[in-house]
């Protein structure tokens, strides 16, 4: 079999976000584009000669054939074996759980999450450590360094492997291994909670339904929601993957899992509904009328943890990012246990867990996870909740509301501003960072200011800094406005605004979080001169 080296020249632009390397299909099809970034990555993680990898994706347009390249790039740069999903398939956790499991080098993983897929749409890919995490930043930015001096590439010349069938297959020198990509990831959620007693709530008469939204976690959903644990088929909706996640956004939220809103508002509501997003590391947890607002689901794990058999040793501590909303942080102090809070992005979670530090984690974007895996982890989440349900025999509603009665309610929305101009998005951040030497003291209605910054972190662990993580603006009771540029983007750019109040009275905790909230959102638009800067009325997405 003949190793090729092919001559090529840097793209300038393959610097990984939050997640990865995130650019239209079209992009990573131009010739080169992939492969540059793949060998990026070979030369940057120097894998000895015959390590193992993980290769899977979310299923979207463009993931078999990128496979089939990385497959023959990885045989020609000394790697002795790959792990492949079935069909290409591997939920982002499901991976994680993979390359923990077999002690690989690490993965590579296709996804562009919760990006629309198709011709036209996203296409992404990142790559994560033998620890199961997504590589830290000095590793992403080390590859993007590579990248940007890439001379040429390897690939081996070879006939395509056959994905859709489980088995060895030789390529070259090395080995491919296509893998069941449920099975593993099944296996380890039965060891972590009670399935036992969610079958018996199914059995009774619980109804559960799963929006997969035709992205990766379909299978996952059938086998563990229907098959294990006696869910009536059909309860897992949208369950087949599609190239195109079937013309949707496969983003579990308000707006874009609608389909799944109005079964879960409407009249035969179901007890309990999910959704996940295209790789099946989000989750969106609903009760019957009832949404849970995902920071207020982290607290609510918490909490609740010594319910589900692998957390009944108790929790070493919890993590959030910095957006995610003190919900998490209450609960925390109660159980005298420490809360740490990280920038956005699942990467910096890892270093804490693999310190034994953390046990769960969350971010507001729905996300949730824990040190079962490092990715955060949609189903696992559903799982969770389910056991909680089932060990507490109250709806969802009920048991928020307690939630919130015991500990008071972090009241919490994020608004998001998508497809603006990136010129008009860096100006309003650049106006809002100006005004920071006058705005403490300052008042605005209720709230007085009490401070303003730009959210930087140091790793605890590794003393690594990591800087312009959002501009924040604290107020002396307590509330808070954050604003922050989104960094999963393909087009123009996103602001994120996120406001946070408390309300400690459980008389108020009924409240609508726009209404609760309404003062700080004018006072949010007013500092940033979003309508003028932005020429928005509303935001493209409320959560
Ligand atoms: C968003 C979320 C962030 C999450 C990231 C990746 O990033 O806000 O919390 O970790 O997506 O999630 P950003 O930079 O767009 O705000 V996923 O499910 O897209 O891998
Ligand atoms: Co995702």
């Amino acid at each position: 079999m003949s190793i090729k080296t092919i001559v090529t020249t840097p793209f300038a632009d393959q610097k990984p976000g939050t997640s990865g390397l995130r650019k239209k299909v079209t992009a990573f099809q131009s010739p080169r584009y992939l492969e540059n970034f793949v060998q990026a990555i070979f030369d940057t993680i120097q894998a000895p000669s015959g390590s193992t990898l993980v290769l899977g994706g979310d299923g979207r347009y463009y993931n078999r054939e990128a496979i089939q390249i990385i497959l023959k790039m990885a045989a020609a740069n000394g790697f002795g074996k790959v792990l492949v999903g079935q069909g290409g398939i591997l939920s982002t956790p499901a991976a994680s759980c993979v390359i923990r499991k077999y002690a690989t080098f690490g993965g590579i993983i296709l996804s562009a999450s919760h990006n629309p897929g198709g011709p036209d749409g996203d296409f992404g890919i990142k790559y994560n450590t033998g620890n199961g995490g997504p590589a830290p930043e000095k590793i992403t930015e080390a590859i993007y360094a590579r990248s940007k001096e890439l001379t040429r590439y390897r690939v081996i010349e070879a006939p395509d492997v056959a994905l859709d069938q489980t088995g060895t297959y030789a390529l070259g020198e090395m080995k491919v291994e296509v893998i069941d990509p449920v099975a593993d990831y099944a296996e380890l959620m039965e060891s972590l909670f009670d399935f036992t007693a969610i079958r018996a709530l199914i059995g009774g008469g619980f109804r559960l339904c799963f929006d997969a939204m035709h992205a990766v976690t379909g299978p996952y959903a059938r086998e563990i929601l229907e098959k294990r644990l006696g869910a009536p088929t059909g309860s897992v909706i949208n369950g087949v993957p599609l190239p195109d996640f079937g013309g949707g956004h496969p983003d579990p939220n308000l707006t874009y899992a609608h389909q799944l809103v109005e079964i879960m508002v409407g009249a035969e509501a179901p007890d309990f509904g999910a959704a996940s997003d295209g790789d099946g590391d989000r989750n969106m947890i609903l009760g019957r009328q009832f949404f849970v607002n995902p920071s207020d689901s982290l607290a609510i794990l918490a909490a609740n943890a010594a319910l589900a058999p692998g957390y009944a040793a108790g929790l070493a501590g919890v993590a959030r990012s910095m957006p995610t909303s003190a919900a998490a942080d209450r609960v925390a102090a109660q159980l005298g246990i420490p809360c740490f809070e990280t920038p956005t992005g699942w990467k910096f979670f890892g270093n804490l867990m693999d310190a034994g530090k953390v046990t769960l984690c969350g971010e507001e974007s729905f996300g949730t996870g824990s040190s079962h895996v490092r990715e955060k982890d949609g189903l696992w989440a559903v799982l969770f909740w389910l056991n909680i349900l089932a060990k507490r025999g109250l709806p969802v509603e009920e048991i928020a509301l307690r939630h919130w009665a015991e500990y008071g309610r972090n009241v919490y929305s994020r608004h998001d501003y998508e497809g603006l101009p990136s010129d008009a998005a860096n100006a309003l951040m650049a106006h809002l960072k100006g005004q920071f030497a006058k705005l403490p003291g300052q008042r605005f209605g209720n709230y007085q200011v009490k401070f303003c910054d730009d959210f930087s972190y140091t790793d605890p662990i590794d003393g690594s800094v990591s800087t312009g993580q959002g501009l924040r603006i604290g107020f002396e009771d307590g509330s808070r406005i954050v604003f922050r540029l989104s960094g999963t983007g393909t087009e123009g750019a996103t602001l994120r605004i996120y406001l946070e109040a408390f309300e400690p009275d459980p008389a108020k905790h009924g409240q609508d979080a726009q209404q609760a909230l309404a003062g700080l959102i004018v006072i949010a638009n007013e500092l940033s001169e979003l309508k003028l800067r932005t020429g928005r009325e509303k935001p493209t997405v409320i959560t």
